[in-house]
């Protein structure tokens, strides 16, 4: 379809939510009984609940609402009685009773067909195995129900299914009764004695092996616990037991919370939509998130699968027993969780490097999603499919929310705060504003304007200016700040942002920073509480022109504009005792120059780097008094997707050239000491992890990835010995991602072994497509199509769709947007073909088309094309016409 042709209009176009509509349940479910007769194509569903009604003498007139889908209603009973198809209307979406009493048992009984279940929502089969997923509205595609997280019910299930092929039965709670039933068959029945909403209920059925351990918590109680796993992982599952141990005794200590159940379970599965659910008692994760052996998966694997179970552990008091009102208060269980989540890593690891990674996270994922089409508040205000909502404004900037209350409180009394919030609301469904008031009323604050930052989207850019006056010994800083129009909101307020910051003085010392009217001067860094569109601070008794720190450990989610000379960026990379604005001085640098690049590329100028670049740089990796994890980061330039935002019209070809430009211009001035590092980092022994190994590891591969730029046969050969002979997967990813990039015979040599190694794995599988899918070589389109007709591709398997189909598209910017459009039909063709089968992984796919306005016009046009090609087809579900109409709106 050419460029100005309209796309036909949807006949169907789906309906909005809105949060103004919230209105509290007419009934409340006080107990579930659920019985499933398990099986692949035909399994029974009863649900036998005790239903009230909330509205007392309303009760009568207003009609029991519960939702289904995907479902074969068999019979429906009120009180014992059968009720015949005049008593309820049924669609597609709903089972309406409009006569019911004020409280009454409801017993429903349903089919569905988990062996058809692709889009991998309520029960299915992976691997063979039954299992579930609830959150957000899945349990509707499982029995009709309330499906809404305000109806929290006590549940009991039992499970019925094939001995031989399911001889493990699993659901949520404790396991209060099993045996053996005629025909092969067996049961068990699990009790949860706490209420929960309809999202966390779950069953796993299986033949999965076992592994056991145990916690003891605070207060002495003994919790046992169990991982479930194909038997062929057994041997993968010891770190994320250890992981889940640590994390359950890291949130008794950090945030005074104790586990409640006897048992908690770990189930992991190898098709699975996201990372992992918090189910109460018993979660599921995607293998992916949970198994690893020191073979078989890299450092950052083994930490982020710690993060991952933490995490799902953590939801179990915030998310769990504190749940959600509505789903537009999803960031009340995500953001809060993330936070928690990553302070459990920085106090597991290095707390500098883990700021890093997050702040990368946020800026190349939320700002990205800030910037565009989908741009919405933490706490949204509408959405045609919530499914869409798990996005990184609700995760990670809902986490940064909650890092400045943190900040802005301190750690003791936003301790105060959570202890009130947790006891005031247990058992309870509520909402972003209730949190913040219960970090108000512990501490006797008020935080109305600090709100904004739940229901303004946008992330806000502070302008800096400085003035140093000699002669009264002033330095004054003002600040404005501006938030950019997003979709839905064109006038934003001034917001209440903490900017922690410092003054570091010639000698590389902080100054004491003394405001007017203050009558001491404070040491090291402190918090200017920002909360107008334009303020200025004044600074007391300064000498001699310091060099400004600002927005130390990144205290706020925003973008900072200051002109600073090149010099200065190099002192602060220096001497900033703030280790997080050192490395920030570092991408900045890069920053400015890469841009630089880009221009005299675009101009067909020859492209040039300041020789103090490189000295800058060199000075880091000198610095022997630095971690080297440190150093690794400070090494790894700013992402082009990055590097795209910081561009009115992003040009991702340009982009790509420069950086390689500045890797080449780096490895060429610090060749020598690059591979001298390179050397003396090698292993003294077997593989360890620990931070001082994983620090280790990352410094030399980084120097590896350098010195690979110079295209050198001995360097490829050390590349090449490294890539066979590590005992370790991040030494060898380290080397194949190297060699990935390379032209030279030794790629193919490389990609074949290590496939012919690990074919039976498809978690490393994985990396093997990814790798090829994300390579800068100029076929790699044409690669990464022949790999979607290879053995060990499957659509359906949302991993591989990530690791082939998402890391090109959303992983590779250079090669997605060749200005043939070829990426861009390539995306369009996989969101068809996908849609019908699992729609949230088709929509997810589809946010790689999102900030394309912000590219030139031919590359505009060839998108749009795509982009009404997709909205014209016939039976498009929400998830991509919510996703696919926004970004042409
Ligand atoms: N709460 C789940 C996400 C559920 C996915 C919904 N489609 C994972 C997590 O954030 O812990
Ligand atoms: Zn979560």
């Amino acid at each position: 379809m050419s460029a100005n042709v309209n796309p036909k209009p949807n006949p169907t176009a789906p309906g909005v939510v809105y949060r103004r509509d919230y209105r509290p349940p007419d009934y409340g479910v006080e107990t579930v009984h659920l019985r499933f007769e398990l099986d692949e194509e035909k399994t029974r569903v009863v649900s036998r609940m005790t239903v009230v009604a909330k509205r007392g003498e309303e009760a009568g007139d207003v009609p029991l609402v519960l939702n289904g889908e995907h479902l074969q209603l068999l019979s429906v009973a009120l009180d014992g009685h059968l009720l015949d198809a005049a008593d309820y209307e049924l669609d597609a979406e709903r089972l309406v009773i409009h006569q019911v009493p004020g409280a009454f048992t409801l017993e429903v009984e349903t089919e569905i067909n988990p062996g058809a279940n692709t889009a991998l929502e309520g029960l299915y089969l992976s691997s063979g195995n039954f299992c579930t997923q609830c959150e957000a509205e899945g349990f509707r595609r499982i029995t009709y129900f309330p499906d809404r997280p305000d109806v929290m019910a006590r549940y009991t299930t039992t499970i019925v299914a094939d001995r031989a092929r399911y001889p493990v039965l699993l659901s949520n709670g404790n396991l209060i009764e099993s045996g053996e039933l005629e025909g092969g068959r067996h049961f068990a029945v699990w009790q949860d004695p706490f209420p929960k909403p309809s999202y966390l209920f779950a069953l796993v059925a299986g033949d999965l092996a076992r592994i056991e351990d145990h916690f003891v918590t605070m207060s002495g109680r003994k919790v046992d616990l169990h991982m479930y796993v194909q038997h062929h992982n057994i041997d993968q599952c010891d770190h994320a037991m250890n992981a889940l141990k640590r994390a359950m005794e890291w949130d008794e200590e950090t945030f005074g919370r104790e586990y409640d159940l006897d048992l908690f379970m770990i189930v992991a599965v190898d098709d699975f939509n996201m990372g992992a659910m918090e189910n109460k008692g018993l979660n599921v994760f995607n293998s992916s998130c949970v198994l690893a052996k020191a073979e078989s998966a890299t450092d950052a694997d083994f930490q982020s699968i710690e993060g991952i179970v933490g995490h799902e552990y953590f939801h179990n008091w915030s998310g769990n027993r504190v749940t959600c009102r509505d789903w537009f208060q999803l960031s009340l269980k995500e953001g809060f969780t993330v936070f928690r989540d990553q302070q459990f890593s920085a106090d597991m690891w290095s707390r500098d490097v883990k700021r890093i990674q997050d702040v990368n996270m946020l800026r190349n994922a939320q700002f990205r999603e800030d910037a565009g089409p989908m741009a919405h508040p933490v706490r949204p205000e509408s959405y045609v499919e919530i499914s869409n909502f798990y996005t990184p404004t609700v995760y990670i900037k809902g986490a940064e929310v909650v890092r400045m209350l943190h900040r802005l409180l301190g750690s003791e009394r936003f301790r105060r705060g959570t202890d009130l919030y947790f006891e005031r609301h247990d058992g309870q469904a509520v909402t972003t504003d209730d949190f913040v008031s219960a970090l108000e009323d512990a501490n006797g604050v008020k935080l109305d304007q600090f709100r904004l930052w739940y229901s303004q989207a946008g992330t806000p850019v502070l302008q800096v200016s400085r003035e140093f006056d000699a002669e009264h010994r002033t330095y004054a800083l003002t600040v404005t700040q501006q938030c950019p129009p997003t979709p839905g909101q064109s006038d934003k307020q001034p917001m209440h942002i903490p900017l922690a910051m410092g003054l570091v003085a010639p000698n590389g010392a902080d100054l004491p920073l003394r405001l007017a009217g203050e009558s001491q001067a404070l040491s090291g860094t402190r918090v200017l509480e920002l909360r107008e569109g334009r303020q200025t601070f004044v600074f007391q008794d300064i000498d001699a022109e310091p060099v400004p720190s600002l927005l130390r450990g990144f205290s706020a989610p925003v973008k900072l504009e200051m002109e600073l000379s090149d010099d200065e960026r190099g002192f602060l990379m220096a001497n900033d005792s703030d280790p997080f604005n050192r490395w920030e001085a570092g991408q900045q640098l890069a920053v400015k120059h890469i841009l630089g690049l880009v221009r005299e590329l675009q101009e067909g100028d020859e492209p040039t780097l300041d020789a103090g670049f490189c000295d800058a740089f060199g000075a880091v990796l000198h610095d022997t008094g630095l971690d080297g994890a440190f150093v690794a980061q400070a090494f790894t330039l700013p992402s082009e997707i990055y590097l795209a935002q910081c561009m009115e019209v992003m040009d991702p070809g340009a982009i790509h050239d420069a950086r390689r430009f500045v890797r080449l211009a780096l490895a060429r001035s610090l060749g020598p000491d690059l591979s001298a590092r390179y050397d003396e980092l090698a292993a003294a022994g077997p593989y360890v992890l620990d931070s001082v190994a994983v620090a280790r590891r990352s410094l030399r591969n980084v120097c590896l990835s350098y010195l690979m730029e110079l295209e050198d046969p001995q360097i490829r050969q050390r590349c090449m010995e490294q890539f066979r002979t590590s005992d370790n997967m991040t030494d060898t990813m380290a080397a194949l991602s190297c060699l990935a990039n390379d032209p030279a015979p030794e790629r193919e040599q490389a990609l074949g072994e290590f496939y012919d190694r690990w074919r039976n794995e498809p978690l490393v599988i994985d990396k093997w497509l990814a790798l090829q899918a994300t390579s800068r070589l100029p076929d790699t389109l044409a690669v990464v199509r022949g790999l979607t007709e290879h053995p060990a591709f499957s659509i359906r398997n949302p991993n591989r769709v990530r690791a082939l189909i998402g890391a090109f598209c959303q992983r590779n910017p250079a090669r997605f947007h060749d200005p043939d459009g070829e990426g861009y039909r390539f995306l369009g063709d996989r969101i068809l073909q996908l849609d019908p089968l699992n729609p949230q992984i088709a929509a997810r796919l589809a946010g790689a088309f999102g900030p394309w306005r912000r590219l030139d016009g031919n590359r505009q046009s060839l998108i749009r094309a795509q982009l009404e090609r997709i909205l014209g087809t016939a039976q498009l579900s929400k998830d991509v016409y919510e996703i696919v109409s926004k970004a042409l709106a």
